[in-house]
């Protein structure tokens, strides 16, 4: 029983509320203007001089790659063909069919086949089309707004990307993602079929972005929103999809270049941030400049990157610090810290952390100087890049104060009705209803990955590398010693499938190597607990019957 997540609920919702994108194709050089369908002068006219609401400045940015068209050419077999026509013609929203041997999806109104790369599940495509960015009154949606406005127009155009279906190529070959990258990897990645996938991040739109700027040079820059998909771990703050921005900013061949990106610089608002910066040397092989750049402008251009985004930091925690009673508020500074990071699409590469409550260091994002391939293939040979992605829930957790990630999901008055477009607000919990945990312990199956219908691919090679777009390298599957005949990322996928929303966490809390015949037992501890109302024993006992079923059937455990 789930719900939050049916196909019913989604297509009325769909219906009602959120815009499902269509899925015609529109030539990247003439973007379609969105109309400004949210912004209600209503608002405009109620909110003082200092709670003006966020601008309105979003464009729908499509990619070269029409995915029902790439999705047709792909069929081979006259079997598939027809089965391709049918789910054209059938008036379905987000469905997985199967029929006689054959299986394949609708997506957004597109026909998809699948292979035997296909992992994508019902529960995932539920959530595909909800757009909640664009939803004016979503805190996904407000603080999207928040970020657009600390990257102005016209320097940079605003995107939004509503068809999460994306090409491999685009999401990870053109990025120069290698090919045993952990990202690629079935149990990290959902695959549409071999050649399409859930975007794992907005990345897979650079190229579309960076081709868009070369013809519209008018424009310096672009900011991208859109929903990610990623088969993850389950907790507070894990969710299969949640949504990122991506930024960039270019500059053209110019004579001494790097004094106008240091003016640049200097033309940036001051904060009050207290940033430790431990990555300022690309000399070395750690995090190195490009050979075929300008020292002195790679240092302006990583100096510009960093300080609009310690800009965009401290308007968030400025904003979240206002929202709070005047008596909560204190003036102690928000301490960051810059570090190294990988990954393969920027160099040098950076990651920017918070002191998160409790002494912790959160990553916020991830960033860096674009390789000079990826701006020559988009058509922008002399010109020099930054990008940035951030995780938009990171900040609208800390912005409002929302515990829990599953909440951006809920459809619950008492929930949505908390928030007003242009406004931070701190969420006043409704309830918080009892936790019910049950353990699932099992032998896994000694087997090798071609038997799993979810099986791992090779793809826990790439060690020691910070894991961009998904693939966590330094989360090592706990069957890791017994090759991929399990992976925890499985036992996630199930549990969302069967619960959904239901679940609070999945933890292991066991592991155990029999002594003679090196047997692996794992022990898995599910916290079932909604967000809307007491569940049922009764209920609770029925889905976790039902995980260990499943468990069974897809991965051949042996429950204990
Ligand atoms: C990326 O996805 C890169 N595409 C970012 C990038 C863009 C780098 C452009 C350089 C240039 P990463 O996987 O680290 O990187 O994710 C970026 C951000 O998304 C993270 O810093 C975090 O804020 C957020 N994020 C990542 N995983 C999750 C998750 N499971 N839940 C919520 N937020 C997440
Ligand atoms: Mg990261």
């Amino acid at each position: 029983m789930r719900l939050l997540k049916t196909g019913a609920f989604v297509r009325a919702a769909q219906a009602a509320k959120f815009s499902v994108p269509s899925c015609s194709r529109i030539p990247i050089s003439s973007p379609v203007t969105v109309p400004s369908r949210w912004a209600s002068s209503q608002a405009q006219a109620q909110a003082s001089p200092d709670e003006q609401p966020f601008p309105e400045q979003s464009v729908n940015l499509v990619n070269e790659v029409d995915p029902a068209k790439t999705a047709a050419a792909s069929s081979q077999s006259g079997d598939h063909a027809r089965f391709e026509k049918k789910l054209q013609e059938l008036d379905l929203g987000n469905e997985i069919i199967r029929e006689n041997g054959q299986s394949g999806a609708k997506i957004l109104g597109a026909p998809y086949i699948f292979d035997q790369t296909s992992n994508l599940s019902s529960s995932i495509l539920d959530l595909v089309g909800r757009n909640l960015y664009d939803h004016p009154d979503h805190p996904i949606c407000i603080t999207r707004k928040l970020i657009e406005s600390c990257f102005e127009e016209p320097t940079y155009k605003h995107f939004a990307m509503g068809n999460p279906v994306v090409t491999v190529r685009d999401n990870f070959d053109v990025l120069g993602f290698p090919a045993d990258h952990p990202g690629r990897s079935r149990t990290d990645t959902y695959y549409v079929n071999s050649t399409h996938l859930l975007r794992t991040h907005t990345s897979a739109h650079q190229n579309a972005a960076f081709q868009w700027l070369a013809n519209n040079p008018s424009s310096k820059g672009y900011t991208i929103c859109a929903d990610v998909y990623r088969r993850d771990s389950i907790d507070r703050s894990h969710f299969p999809v949640f949504h990122q921005m991506e930024g960039a900013r270019v500059w053209e061949a110019q004579r001494n270049r790097a004094a106008q990106i240091e003016r640049n610089c200097e033309e940036m608002p001051k904060t009050g941030l207290v940033v430790e910066d431990q990555a300022t040397d690309f000399t070395g092989t750690a995090n190195p400049l490009q050979p075929e750049h300008n020292p002195d402008e790679v240092y302006q251009v990583a100096r510009h990157l960093k300080l609009s985004l310690e800009y965009l930091v401290s308007r968030i925690f400025e904003a979240s610090r206002q929202s709070l009673p005047s008596a909560a508020r204190t003036d102690a500074p928000m301490q960051a810290r810059w570090i190294e990071a990988y990954f393969p699409f920027t160099s040098p590469s950076f990651e920017l952390e918070v002191l998160w409550h409790g002494g912790e260091w959160l990553e916020l994002l991830g960033c860096g100087v674009v390789k000079q391939g990826i701006l020559n293939k988009a058509g922008l040979n002399d010109h020099i890049s930054w990008a940035w992605g951030v995780g938009i829930e990171r900040f609208a957790m800390l912005l409002f104060g929302i515990p829990d990630i599953r909440l951006f999901w809920s459809t619950d008055p008492r929930f949505l009705k908390q928030f007003t477009r242009g406004k931070i607000t701190k969420f006043e919990p409704f309830s918080k209803y009892p936790a019910c945990y049950k353990d699932i312990a099992f032998w896994i199956k000694p087997v090798p990955s071609a038997s799993s219908p979810l099986g791992s691919q090779s793809a826990h090679t790439t060690s020691g590398v910070a894991a961009a777009a998904g693939g966590d390298a330094t989360k090592a599957s706990p069957a890791e010693t017994q090759p991929a005949a399990f992976h925890e990322n499985d036992i996630m996928e199930v549990v969302r499938d069967v619960a959904g929303s239901l679940v609070e966490d999945v933890k292991l809390v066991d592991e155990f190597v029999h002594p003679t015949t090196g047997r692996k037992s794992l022990c898995y501890r599910i916290n079932y607990r909604s967000l809307e109302r007491t569940l049922t024993n009764e209920e609770v006992n029925g889905l976790h019957e039902e995980v260990g079923r499943r468990m069974k059937d897809l991965f051949g455990v042996e429950l204990r």
